[in-house]
């Protein structure tokens, strides 16, 4: 039997893209646990509640973060690293619920990067006009694991770059429910997040949440 208009488009237009080499966009790849997810970050933020952090350069971040897993990601006067500890609290990060780690593990092996095991997840959220400039993510010690992330709520315009600053840059939308997965050479290409447009999305209001799944050692 021939396929139906149906099959042909379920798998053609699996709803990735490529974004670079080792790079990998899954369109909707979590738009239908997004609730859990969500419900997730809220007992997160109950024990380690969002935070701006200050930039080795004196700067008040735009973004407000939190982390859960073994290890988060800080940064103060004294530079940017992880910690085992949240600095306001002195307490470990709360526990990489397991659906975060089964997500980031299945987003990784569609992507070609076997047994991704994070121990650190970055939670950032952006309300109107929050942006995140241009940079490079290079403080976790293992290069051949990638970074997965998880947009969820209002959409942002992602700018891409290349491996240095002044590449042009490219710019895609993030929505809710999307997954990009971060490797090879792509892992250390310059990335940042447009200030985000008032928007309302029923499950986080004008917010916008971005999960990060990172092995840092
Ligand atoms: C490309 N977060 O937390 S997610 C970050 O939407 C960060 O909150 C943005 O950049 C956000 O560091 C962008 C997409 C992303 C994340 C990490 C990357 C792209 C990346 C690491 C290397 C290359
Ligand atoms: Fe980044």
């Amino acid at each position: 039997m021939p396929p139906s208009n149906l099959d042909l488009f379920s798998n053609a237009s699996s709803g990735t893209e490529a974004l670079g080499p080792g790079a990998m966009l899954l369109r909707g790849f979590a738009r239908a646990e997004a609730e859990v997810l969500l419900q997730a970050v809220s007992s997160i933020t109950a024990q380690a509640p969002f935070r701006h952090l200050v930039t080795p350069g004196g700067h008040v971040m735009s973004v407000a973060m939190t982390n859960c897993g073994a290890l988060g990601w800080v940064s103060d006067e004294q530079g940017y690293r992880y910690s085992h500890h949240d600095p306001d609290s002195g307490q470990h990060w709360p526990a990489m619920p397991a659906i975060f780690l089964e997500l980031a593990a299945r987003a990784a092996d569609v992507a070609g990067y076997a047994n991704f095991k994070p121990d650190a997840c970055l939670i950032n959220r952006y309300l109107p006009d929050t942006r995140l400039t241009l940079h490079q993510d290079r403080n976790e010690h293992d290069a051949d694991a990638p970074i997965v992330s998880v947009s969820l709520g209002v959409p942002a315009t992602f700018l891409w770059g290349g491996l240095q600053r002044n590449n042009p840059t490219k710019r895609h939308r993030l929505e809710h429910g999307d997954v990009a997965v971060w490797g090879g050479p792509s892992r250390f290409f310059f990335h940042g997040i447009a200030p985000l447009q008032e928007a309302w999305h029923p499950l986080t209001q004008k917010q916008r949440i971005n999960l990060t799944f990172r092995k840092a050692r």
